[in-house]
C-alpha cells in the first residue's frame, strides 16, 4: 500500500460521486501515480462499503478484462474484478433509462450461480465445474466514471471495473448439459448484428474465470461464499448503447437477453 486511509477514502468519494452525478473525471492514476494494485482494490471495496452503509445491496461478483483480447489492449496478463450492485439489476426484456449513466457499453457474458463455497489458492476449473448450480445467460452494463473511457489498469480497479449493470436471462441450465467454451453468441443492436462470439474467450473457459476469480480474492484472505452470483467476463467486445437503441443478444442454449435504452 502507498496510500494512506484518508486518502483512499478520499479517492473512493470522488468516484462514486462521478457515478452518482454522472460526471465524469480523469483517471486518479494522474494524480497518484505511485499507487499500487492493493490500493486500487482498496479504494474499490471502499466504495462498495459506502454504498453497503448507505443501505445499498451487493448482487454478486464480476471478472473483467478476461478475454486475450482485451489484455493484450491493457497491456495486462491478469483480469480484474468488481463487485454488482442490486440497484444495477434489470430483467430480460427491461426499458433502462438512459439518464442513469455517463457513456455505457455492452457486452454479452456467461453468468453462473455458485452452490458450495470456493476458496483459492489453488482453484481450479475442476473445482468449479461441480460448485456450479446454474448458468445464465447476462449483458453486463459498463460505464466508466474516466472521461472519454480513458483509464490505465489500476484506475479501472478503483472504479469498481467500469461496473454500472446487468440484465440477467431467464434461462437457467446446468453446467453438465452445456459446452461453454462453444457456446455461441450473437449480440444485435437495432437489428443488426454487431458482434459474435463464442464461451471460450472468457480465459478458455467460463468456468475457468470463476477459479481465477477465487484465486484472486484468496490474495485478500476471501472466498467465494455459496450462492455468489458471478459475471464470468465478455464474451464479445463492449459496444456503445445510446438513447433509443434495443439491445438483443442470442445465447446458443441458453435463450435470448434483450434490453431498450430509453
Ligand atoms: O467488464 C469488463 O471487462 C470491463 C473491465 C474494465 C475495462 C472497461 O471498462 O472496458
Ligand atoms: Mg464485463
Amino acid at each position: 500500500m502507498t496510500l494512506d486511509q484518508s486518502t483512499i477514502r478520499q479517492l473512493a468519494e470522488r468516484l462514486e460521486n462521478a457515478e452518482l452525478n454522472r460526471q465524469p473525471v480523469t483517471k486518479i492514476t494522474d494524480d497518484y501515480p505511485e499507487m499500487d494494485w492493493d490500493d486500487a482494490y482498496s479504494i474499490q471495496y471502499e466504495i462498495r462499503r459506502r454504498k453497503e452503509e448507505r443501505g445499498g445491496k451487493i448482487a454478486g461478483l464480476k471478472m473483467g478484462l478476461t478475454s486475450q483480447a482485451k489484455m493484450r489492449q491493457m497491456g495486462v496478463s491478469e483480469p480484474v474484478y468488481g463487485f454488482l450492485t442490486a440497484s444495477g439489476s434489470y430483467a430480460d426484456g427491461a426499458e433502462i433509462d438512459s439518464a442513469a449513466f455517463i457513456h455505457p457499453r455492452v457486452e454479452a457474458e456467461v453468468a453462473v450461480m455458485t452452490r458450495t463455497e470456493l476458496a483459492g489458492p489453488g482453484c481450479n476449473i475442476g473445482r468449479v465445474l461441480p460448485a456450479m448450480d446454474f448458468v445464465t445467460a447476462a449483458l453486463e452494463i459498463i460505464d466508466s466514471r474516466y472521461e472519454n473511457f480513458r483509464f490505465d489498469l489500476k484506475s479501472v480497479i478503483a472504479d469498481n471495473t467500469s461496473a454500472a449493470g446487468f440484465v440477467s436471462g431467464s434461462v437457467m441450465r446446468e453446467a453438465d448439459a452445456l459446452d461453454l467454451p462453444t457456446l455461441g453468441v450473437v449480440m444485435e443492436k437495432n437489428g443488426e448484428v454487431v458482434e459474435t462470439g463464442a464461451g471460450a474467450a472468457v480465459l478458455g473457459h467460463p468456468a475457468n474465470s470463476v477459479a481465477v476469480l477465487a484465486n484472486m480474492l484468496a490474495a485478500r484472505g476471501e472466498v467465494i461464499p455459496a450462492g455468489t452470483f458471478i459475471m464470468t467476463g465478455g464474451i464479445t467486445a463492449a459496444v456503445a448503447v445510446d438513447k433509443g437503441d434495443t439491445i438483443n443478444v442470442r445465447f446458443q442454449d441458453l435463450g435470448k437477453v434483450s434490453f431498450r435504452m430509453g
